[in-house]
């Protein structure tokens, strides 16, 4: 396997994360968004779309979605199971890891891409640019708000998003919260349970990569 990683970046984040609680520790490229490197020769000639992360299985397949890497990581290496034992389980994790995505990574992302200077014409990441939209970023700042709520409502009858367990639904929720702060929004004081649940998930070595 060989893991292109992002280390500034959340999307690249989700699936080190997801690694590592896997126990797997795959040669590594780190590959700065930064710096352009993703659309460099080398890194387009691996992912077109100038998107990480990516991972290369043993078989040589390209994998550029953490849902589709997720998915390869639970089959390739099934304990500890993050992505749900049972046919419940399993929906609730993709739901709330979709919930997650939609509801708290999207709003983070529209709010940074379409406000900060740095990201001008590239309010969406890809190959193609895109300008920045200022309403979209004032509707992204909102939406995240509405995240933690939804985070804070969901966490105060669940220990974990999806349930009992510690899930890949966590992983991605987790890593939208921590990266919320470079549009300088943290989960709200009052918002106990989720504040808890943050701490709890930050403990977890995984969280320190
Ligand atoms: N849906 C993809 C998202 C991948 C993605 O958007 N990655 C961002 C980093 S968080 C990226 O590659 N950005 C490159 C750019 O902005 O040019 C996934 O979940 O893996």
């Amino acid at each position: 396997m060989i893991f292109y990683d992002c280390s500034t970046a959340p999307s690249p984040r989700r699936a080190r994360m997801f690694l590592a609680e896997k126990g797997l520790m795959p040669k590594s490229l780190d590959i700065s968004i930064a710096n352009g490197e993703q659309f460099g020769t080398e890194f387009r000639s691996v992912n077109p779309r100038g998107t990480l992360p990516v991972l290369i299985t043993d078989a040589g397949t390209v994998l550029t979605e953490n849902l589709g890497i997720a998915a390869y990581l639970e089959a390739y290496k099934p304990d500890p199971p993050l992505m749900g034992r049972n046919a419940d389980e399993k929906g609730l994790v993709l739901m709330w890891n979709a919930i997650a995505e939609q509801q708290g990574g999207m709003p983070i992302a529209e709010a940074l891409r379409n406000s900060h200077p740095a990201f001008q014409d590239r309010a969406l990441p890809g190959p193609v640019n895109h300008a920045q939209l200022p309403d979209l970023a004032e509707r992204g700042f909102t939406r995240v708000r509405g995240f933690f709520d939804l985070l804070e409502e969901r966490l105060s009858q669940s220990p974990y998003l999806a349930g009992e367990r510690f899930s890949l639904a966590d992983i991605t929720a987790f890593v939208f919260v921590e990266f919320a702060r470079v549009i300088k929004m943290r989960l709200p004081e009052e918002h106990a349970n989720a504040r808890a649940w943050h701490a709890s998930v930050q403990e977890r070595p995984s969280a320190s990569l």
